[in-house]
């Protein structure tokens, strides 16, 4: 279609949703005149009200939530609230938080990265040592493997921060790994990588080379400006597409070796039981996944009439390709719009506009990848998974919305 043709689509595809809108917008219209408020009267606050900007104090809500206190001391995540935003980037002060054991405070001055093993020239190198070589900077989804885990065993918790809250997606910047790894000179037999993070837990993960060569990014800032404390200040790993928790902030060290490290969070841990008593392990990509963000459990309809529905869609696979939504419990699909930039391993915003009849409704979305796979079903996954693990739980999300304009989650 020429670009002419798509602006007069669009352009009939407005004027329907105007009309739509009509109806409920007249019904609240006043001819009379607009009042001037106070704050239109008076000079506002100074410049550096605050020297680091805030959100406006009636956005108070909009805020990280955790389940509750930590089980070990520092052992707990918090989770973003994915109902009140827009677009595709998490807000740096809402991006989840998950820590094993709390946030380690250090000085850039004296962190260091040791990079050895299987290497031609161990290197410790300081943080001044990484960031003058050459940096890129990307925007990628990072999902906690345990996200929307509740799931596996019927509806989860009424609330969409608390079941797919722990995701966000940012712009990162940092040093491919690649290059470091092209310094020291990685011996052949080097098959695996040992990452390690500097924070009490001690948290260890095994990378394959072949993920440290191709787009592994050895992080030092987050949306512009230097990580967070909370986020792996000064240096994280960044493995774009993979488990959130292979993604080992503080990072202090990088072992090569010949064989996978074995270590607490790759065995006892982050590793997916099956039906037959056995387990699956090394379960790197997050799978194609999607979830619709308004309406969501945490809000409530007031009124009939027009909504857009709005979520979010990723892959570890690539790119998103289609996202389909039902209003019906997935007896019709509707192709929702994507809005651009549709980028690689990165959040991917849906958008259909739908008229609520006020009789109860089943929201639900499916997203398609580029490499062709498609969200499945609970059914489905439950079917190739059984419901014995905690993490990758992938599956078609509903929302039940009732007359009343509550809703709740549910699992059809
Ligand atoms: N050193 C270290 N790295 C870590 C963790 C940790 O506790 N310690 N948590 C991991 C887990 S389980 C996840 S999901 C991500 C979360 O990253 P974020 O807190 O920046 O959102 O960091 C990973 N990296
Ligand atoms: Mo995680």
């Amino acid at each position: 279609m020429s670009s002419k043709l798509n602006q007069t689509a669009g352009r009939r595809r407005f004027l329907r949703g105007g009309a739509i809108l009509g109806a409920s917008l007249a019904a609240g219209a006043r001819a009379e005149p607009l009042v001037v408020a106070p704050w239109s009267k008076t000079p506002g606050e100074p410049v550096l009200w605050h020297p680091y900007g805030e959100p406006s104090p009636f956005e108070k809500n909009v805020v990280r939530r955790s389940r509750g206190p930590a089980p070990l001391p520092g052992a707990n995540s918090s989770m973003t609230p994915l109902q009140d935003l827009h677009g595709i980037i998490t807000p740096t002060g809402l991006v989840f938080e998950r820590h094993h054991a709390g946030i380690p405070q250090i000085d850039p001055e004296q962190h260091r990265l040791a990079v050895h093993g299987l290497v031609e020239r161990p290197v410790i190198f300081t943080m001044n040592d990484l960031v003058r070589l050459p940096s890129v900077s990307r925007i990628h989804f990072l999902e906690c493997s345990g996200n929307t885990g509740r799931e596996w065993k019927g509806p989860g918790t009424a609330s969409l921060q608390f079941s797919h809250g722990l995701l966000s997606c940012c712009e990162w910047t940092g040093v491919p790994l690649a290059t470091v790894l092209e310094e020291v000179g990685v011996k052949p037999e080097g098959a695996w990588i040992l990452a390690e993070g500097a924070d009490s837990a001690g948290m260890t993960r095994s990378i394959p080379i072949g993920k440290a060569f191709d787009d592994a990014l050895l992080v030092y800032a987050q949306n512009g400006e230097h990580l967070r404390p909370e986020h792996g200040y000064p240096l994280r790993l960044l493995l774009p597409g993979f488990e959130g928790n292979m993604s080992v902030k503080w990072l202090r060290r990088l072992k090569v070796g010949r064989e996978p490290f074995m270590s607490r969070e790759e065995t006892s841990k982050y590793t997916d039981s099956l039906p037959d008593g056995t387990a699956r392990q090394f379960t790197f990509l997050m799978e194609t996944k999607s979830v619709i963000t308004f309406p969501a459990p945490d809000h409530r309809l007031k009124e009939s009439g027009f909504y857009e529905i709005s979520g979010l869609a990723w892959t570890g696979r690539g790119r998103i390709k289609r996202v389909d939504v039902s209003t019906d419990g997935g007896r019709n699909w509707r192709e929702a719009r994507l809005q651009e930039p549709v980028l690689d391993r990165a959040l991917t915003r849906f958008r259909l506009p739908w008229r609520w009849d006020g009789a109860p409704a089943v929201l639900q979305s499916r997203a398609l990848d580029t490499s062709g796979f498609v969200q499945p079903s609970g059914a489905q996954l439950v079917a190739a998974r059984g419901f014995e693990s905690n993490y990758h739980f992938n599956a078609i999300q509903s929302w039940k919305v009732a007359s009343d304009g509550v809703i709740t989650n549910v699992q059809v």
